[in-house]
């Protein structure tokens, strides 16, 4: 992964470096020292092939990793620390001269604070930076930063690219993989703080004890990175694992039932994080099988966890077969009236478009649109829709978007970024989750730029603010090199890499046209599935007339959810960006585009820009090959030719249906399909 710590081969950098490794001081004794002893001590092996010496005397040491509590006075008049601005979780990282000694302090609130800023350090040596110039403040900016893991207890992944579950239930509690360690060694130099191990489509049978235990083990080995365990909770256990005949939340033995589950999990884990559901979605059982509604659901269970310090995180990416008009309507309708009725500790998990994780959509409108509830994001790291662990796609980039998005709750600048970190609305809690890409795959993630997407929604989980391309950057020069010709080259090509998987499958606001149920590969002309919404062509609604889903006030008023500001703007076509074009209108086949094009002709010429950008893809890979090994070097290569062929695929696929309704010819540059 991005914990390389390759050998620095420049002398005089490896020498400036090694030297703080030499007198490293850290004071008193606990799991998580011991963490960051020993990442000191991987890092020191790996950067300069040097053990790593400890100093006790603070005054001699180089390198000092100290907390508030052990902080010496001596230190406090050379270097006062602001603690306030550092956070319960967060970080300083300076650069000081103390009698004429240069030292590096890191100081911090909190162990896993320490940890934190500890992993800052390395990664600035692996980035190879002036460590003279360093004075860092960090702090995290939303206080739930999870992985949403959808795992089966069976060991398959749904929507995994990866190979299978890295939990290997069968052999826990006793047998602990090395990856276990090294899995939360990863994520804690991001900064994520909570994994939530199991299938939103949940299974009961996770909660028995003989499964508690199991999660326990791996509840201690996280534990000293800072990284807190949680399940989800599949609403009927009560009747499947409990014996009741009911699971209505009003009922006082399912109360009962949940309580008394709870408080035998907080007896094994104290520091369990609390449940994830996905309620009355896609056939999951929730609260309104009992005509209760989605507040009365979460409310039981946030009472439940309540008095151990637990959250509930309730999803609302919820639709149902019964309301066929607009799918995109559905999770707004059922949530926003509840606002305000949630209890404290209850977040809704809120995916960032109304429809499904497509490779693009307009923010969903539920952001910003809750002020007394908090909300959380929920991107997916997995490739769902955009290609597997096969295509080459940076998300970083479609999550900076969707941060950025301005709901103009608040007037101009009420960025989605301000919902999730909860200064719009000054909310109690806040947080982010990302549904995981990792499975047992030697590296990981399957393709090995999925590494980025990992990491790079870690780095916007810390901070919403980041930059998708600082992040590309980051990940570049810790995963690959350092070398500026490698970084000019390879940011640009991360950075046009979404938007190339966009132009082949699904250009101009087009989307869920992907074949039906593994989603891969082009799928538009599929219309015989049992739920209306599930058929590509409820989507795309292309006739002899022209293509798009008409969500504007003349059609299913979907804009209406959206505050009003942005509401007009994606009510008329021409206040629409193109790139969401057709998600918000159904248009004429000779509809003007703005460079002049007719609609039918964009599209096609759209197709064909995603084509080259990953024709442009493959000639960069192929300038990269000094600056990589071998084995990284031809994986990505043949990936990408596979990447290659899929784009026509899907370009030649879709013009071929779509022609059959605009009756157009191909425009010129565009090879005709066939
Ligand atoms: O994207 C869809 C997936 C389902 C998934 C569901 C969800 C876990 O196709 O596999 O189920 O979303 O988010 O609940």
């Amino acid at each position: 992964l991005w914990l390389r710590y390759s050998y620095i081969n420049d002398s005089e950098i490896r020498e400036n470096y090694s030297q703080y490794f030499n007198k490293i001081n850290i004071s008193g004794e606990s799991e998580t020292l011991v963490v960051i002893k020993n990442e000191l001590l991987r890092a020191s092996k790996g950067m300069f092939n040097k053990k790593v010496l400890w100093e006790n005397d603070h005054l001699k040491a180089k390198l000092i990793i100290v907390n508030k509590e052990n902080y010496p006075k001596q230190l406090e008049k050379n270097v006062p620390q602001d603690w306030a601005s550092i956070g319960e979780e967060g970080f300083s990282i300076k650069y000081v001269k103390i009698n004429d000694n240069y030292k590096i302090i890191i100081a911090g609130n909190s162990e896993i604070g320490l940890l934190y800023g500890t992993f800052e350090l390395l990664k600035q040596m692996q980035m190879q930076n002036d460590l003279s110039r360093l004075n860092i403040i960090e702090s995290p900016k939303t206080d739930i930063r999870l992985l949403n893991h959808w795992d089966n207890l069976d060991r398959t992944v749904e929507r995994g690219y990866a190979g299978f579950s890295i939990w290997n239930w069968h052999k826990l509690p006793e047998y602990i993989d090395p990856r276990y360690e090294d899995y939360a060694r990863a994520n804690a130099s991001i900064g994520i703080n909570g994994t939530v191990l199991t299938n939103v489509n949940a299974n009961a049978l996770v909660l028995e004890p003989r499964y508690i235990e199991k999660v326990k083990a791996l509840a201690d080995v996280f534990r000293p990175y800072g990284i807190k365990v949680y399940l989800t909770a599949r609403f009927s256990a009560p009747i499947e694992i409990g014996g009741l005949e009911t699971a209505d939340p009003l009922d006082e033995n399912v109360k009962n039932w949940w309580a008394t589950k709870t408080a035998e999990i907080y007896k094994e884990i104290p520091d369990f994080g609390g449940f994830l559901v996905k309620a009355n979605s896609e056939g999951q059982p929730g609260p309104q099988n009992y005509g209760r509604n989605h507040a009365d659901g979460a409310n039981m269970l946030a009472d439940a966890v309540a008095p151990f310090g637990g959250v509930i995180m309730w999803r609302a990416f919820v639709y149902s077969e019964h309301d066929p008009t607009d799918r995109a309507k559905q999770a707004y309708s059922e949530f926003v009236p509840y606002d305000g009725q949630f209890r404290d500790n209850v977040i809704i998990q809120v995916k960032n478009g109304a429809i499904d994780f497509q490779p693009r959509e307009p923010f969903h409108p539920m952001f910003g649109a809750m002020p007394k509830t908090p909300l959380m994001m929920e991107f997916q790291i997995t490739q769902e829709y955009l290609g597997f662990s096969t295509h080459m796609v940076f998300l970083p980039k479609l999550y900076e978007e969707v941060l950025k998005a301005d709901t103009y709750r608040e007037g101009e600048g009420s960025t989605v970024a301000k919902v999730i970190d909860g200064s719009l609305h000054n909310k109690s809690i806040t947080g982010m989750a990302g549904v995981s890409n990792v499975g047992t795959d030697i590296n990981w993630t399957g393709h090995p730029f999925a590494q980025a997407n990992w990491y790079g929604y870690g780095r916007l989980a810390w901070n919403p603010y980041l930059s998708a391309e600082e992040i590309a950057e980051e990940w570049l020069k810790l995963t690959f090199s350092t070398n500026p010709n490698f970084l000019d080259t390879m940011i640009p090509m991360l950075m046009e890499s979404r938007e190339a998987v966009v132009n082949y499958m699904t250009p101009l606001g087009l989307h869920h046209l992907m074949a039906t149920g593994h989603h891969y590969g082009p799928g538009p002309w599929v219309n015989d599935l049992s739920r209306p919404e599930w058929n590509p062509t409820y989507y795309h609604k292309a006739d002899k007339e022209g293509i798009g889903f008409n969500r504007s006030e003349t059609g299913t008023n979907a804009v209406s959810q959206y505050e009003e500001t942005v509401a007009k703007n994606f009510n008329e076509p021409a206040t629409t960006p193109e790139k969401l074009l057709l998600w918000f209108h159904h248009l004429s086949w000779d509809y003007k585009m703005k460079d002049g094009n007719i609609l039918w002709d964009a599209l096609a010429l759209k197709y064909q820009e995603g084509v080259n950008q990953v024709k442009k893809m493959i000639s960069t890979w192929e300038q990269m090959k000094p600056y990589i090994d071998e084995e990284r070097f031809k994986e990505v290569k043949m990936l990408l030719s596979i990447q290659l062929k899929e784009a026509k695929w899907w370009r030649d696929a879709s013009l071929s249906y779509f022609q059959e309704f605009s009756g157009k010819p191909i425009p010129n540059g565009v090879p005709k399909p066939g």
